[in-house]
């Protein structure tokens, strides 16, 4: 077979169930066998940064690879943001990037999107992915990617896969399957070892889990090593809604300052935090008004597990929980009772004007009617409205952060799901993308979108109340859905919220995009606790949101 076809195949065997491009001159050879054969779908959408995000919330979303296909230079580097998203997020993407053939590259001429070098898309992707291979060798190409592949897999990170335009057709041996790297098990056991003897003495040991846990598919391993280690559990801010589907109830989500006190409590006053998964960053952890000192945590997280002061190289999350699986005993105790859920889902549909704090108990009543559907939430305060929510499977850039993930993220997971995603997004950031909504009547997709009309970057606001620039005045989304090809409902009571919400539930075919006009100025509970508690944590002084 050609280089083109072995690589989609390779791709399909390593976990990919779709593509996401944009075509250009340099990558049409490579998409003419995506089209012509069928291998992995493609959906072509509007604008780079969407494909990345909803590639990356497909990989997130069905725990295999996200892939994207793009064309040289003026492709590949408008998804740079996505892909950096990815890389800090730790999702699994694969950047199917062309490049100049050979012979053009020597021809003399600087080329169409070429930057400074021939090769400045990949000194700038060097950056943000984690292992790299051009194709510009038949022969070495398969172990090539079959390396590619693996390293996206075990880092769970982006992978760069360029592909020269003279290469698609070329004839190319298949893609072996690599066997998983080597790592050492008496390694892996001591740690497990020494990580039970903590557990062990500690007076309040609290497991924290985060990201990585789904990535690794380590869900049910992680939920039954909390049942048989008898431990509170939490989720970070960026695994909200970890271990959901894993039947058990978590104790909540760290919140710090923000969080409800119990919760926040479990982990503040803990002598023992076991993170698994864990990214240490300040949306996580930085919101502690206690300053955690992870000196006195176990965390193991990207192939490294700590205890206090020393790090075990190359432990793989998998086995590391493997082998605490296999020497804590299954307990015939039951689990403790986790702390109540504080999520509100009674919701008085009445004629008061909406207000940010209507969300949450309005989705959850709502949700208690439908079913709960897998969301994604773009960063501003409906990420916060959705740490409110009965915990359900999210997708959200909780650590990188970049606005205009929801919508395209909502269109990856459906696309590789099936499943009718709920998206949460603030006016700002759909005011980014959010006309990729306009792709989801050729795909047959049709998720539920709630647009949170502050008319501002309320968020913005929050940080820096004299900031004029944060007022984007009203652009009237619910009527932009029905260009779009959907429905649109614009609602500013909570009576015609719980309606909107009923319609949209229970209609198929269309997206429905449910406008909530809020007054600018009002934002959630839990971002006005996470405000203002940022905002007393540094001193009262300015911060970047
Ligand atoms: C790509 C900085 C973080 S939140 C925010 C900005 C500008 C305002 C979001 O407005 P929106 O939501 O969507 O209306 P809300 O609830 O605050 O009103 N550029 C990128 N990413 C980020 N994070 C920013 C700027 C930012
Ligand atoms: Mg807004």
């Amino acid at each position: 077979m050609c280089l083109a076809l072995e690589l989609l195949h390779a791709l399909k065997r390593h976990g990919a169930r779709e593509i996401f491009g944009i075509p250009g001159d340099f990558i049409l050879p490579l998409f003419r066998h995506i089209e012509a054969n069928g291998i992995l779908p493609l959906f072509a959408l509007s604008h780079e940064p969407s494909l990345g995000f909803a590639a990356d919330a497909a990989a997130r979303m069905n725990l295999g690879l996200g892939v994207i296909a793009v064309t040289y230079g003026a492709g590949a580097l408008n998804v740079v943001n996505a892909v950096a998203g990815a890389y800090a997020e730790r999702s699994p993407l694969v950047v199917l990037a062309g490049c100049p053939g050979e012979v053009e590259g020597h021809a003399g001429l600087v080329l169409h999107h070429q930057v400074r070098h021939l090769d400045s898309q990949w000194r700038i992707y060097e950056e943000i992915t984690c292992d790299r291979v051009r194709l510009s060798d038949a022969a070495s190409a398969p172990a090539q990617i079959a390396r590619v592949l693996r390293s996206c897999r075990e880092f769970s990170q982006p992978v760069l896969i360029e592909v020269p335009r003279d290469m698609a057709d070329r004839p190319m041996a298949a893609v072996p399957m690599l066997p998983p790297s080597a790592f050492e098990q008496a390694a892996v056991d001591e740690c497990a070892q020494e990580w039970l003897a903590k557990i062990e003495s500690a007076r309040a040991p609290v497991l924290v889990v985060d990201v990585e846990v789904r990535r690794f598919h380590l869900e049910a391993k992680v939920a039954e090593l909390s049942r048989r280690l008898q431990l509170p559990v939490l989720t970070t801010f960026m695994g909200r809604g970890l271990l959901s589907q894993a039947g058990l109830d978590v104790d909540g989500t760290y919140l710090g300052i923000a969080g409800d006190p119990h919760v926040s409590r479990l982990l503040d006053e803990s002598d023992l935090p076991v993170m698994l998964g864990a990214i240490l960053s300040d949306s996580n952890f930085g919101v502690s008004a206690e300053r955690i000192d992870f000196r006195r945590a176990l965390i193991a997280a990207h192939r490294e597990a700590r205890v206090g002061y020393h790090v075990y190289h190359d432990i793989p999350l998998a086995a590391l929980v493997d082998a605490l699986l296999a020497q804590v005993p299954e307990s015939q105790a039951r689990r403790r009772a986790p702390l109540p859920a504080n999520t509100q889902a009674t919701f008085e549909a009445d004629d008061r004007a909406l207000c940010a704090a209507d969300l949450a108990p309005a989705l959850n009543a709502c949700f208690a009617r439908h079913g709960t559907p897998p969301i994604a939430s773009d960063i501003g305060d409906c990420l916060f409205a959705a740490m409110e929510l009965k915990p359900a499977p999210l997708v959200a850039p909780g650590y990188y952060a970049s606005m205009g993930f929801g919508v395209p993220a909502g269109i990856g997971v459906q696309a590789t799901s099936g499943e009718r995603p709920l998206i949460l997004v603030g006016d700002g950031a759909f005011q980014m993308n959010g006309w990729e909504l306009g792709n989801c009547r050729r795909y047959g997709l049709d998720p539920i979108v709630i647009v949170l009309n502050n008319q501002s970057w309320e968020m913005i606001r929050a940080f820096q109340p004299e900031s004029r620039c944060a007022d984007l005045g009203d652009w009237r989304y619910a009527e932009l859905a029905e260009t779009l090809g959907g429905h649109g409902h614009r609602v500013r009571t909570r009576a015609e919220l719980a309606a909107a919400l009923d319609t949209a539930f229970s209609r198929r075919g269309r997206f429905e995009l449910i406008e909530l006009l809020l007054p600018p100025g009002d934002c959630t509970p839990t971002l006005k606790r996470f405000s203002d508690g940022i905002r007393a944590l540094r001193g009262g002084q300015a911060c970047a949101a």
